[in-house]
């Protein structure tokens, strides 16, 4: 069994795919184990986006995600991490699969609605990122 964390962006928030986010990964088979909504200060999304603080995009990145509620959440299946970046589709939303959130839900490249980690190492800092033990099931 594996976890990985997921984020719904304040782009998802403001468009109310929040239950429809959380159904697409639940439809699948995947479950639900911590999920909180929370604001995000700039400096906090700096802090997760580190490893992207040299590309072009930080600044406005981070400004947007910064810009309203999001919610996180743990989720947990067997093989959750791919499976989630499935159902998310591809970063660019004009290049996600038909049937993906980000093909569904997403207007651009960075407002594209939802985060899922990248790998087993990501998901192990991500998720402490935003939880701790007991806010987990
Ligand atoms: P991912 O979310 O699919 O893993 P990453 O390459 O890790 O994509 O980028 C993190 C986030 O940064 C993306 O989800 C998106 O919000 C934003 N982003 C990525 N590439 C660009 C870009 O070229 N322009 C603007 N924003 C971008
Ligand atoms: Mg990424």
């Amino acid at each position: 069994m594996q976890r990985t964390l997921s984020i719904i962006k304040p782009d998802g928030v403001r468009k109310q795919v929040i239950g429809r986010v959380v159904s697409m990964f639940e439809e699948k088979g995947i479950r639900v184990v911590g999920i909180k909504m929370l604001c995000l200060t700039k400096e906090k999304a700096m802090g997760f986006y580190r490893v992207h603080k040299d590309r072009p995009f930080f600044d406005s990145l981070t400004t947007f995600m910064s810009s309203g509620p999001v919610v996180a959440m743990v989720l947990e299946g067997e093989d959750v991490i791919d499976r989630v970046r499935d159902i998310m589709g591809a970063t660019d939303p004009k290049k996600a699969a038909g049937g993906t959130i980000r093909n569904m839900y997403a207007s651009d490249i960075e407002k594209n609605i939802v985060h899922g980690s990248d790998s087993p190492e990501s998901a192990a800092a991500e998720i402490p990122y935003f939880f701790s033990e007991m806010e987990m099931g």
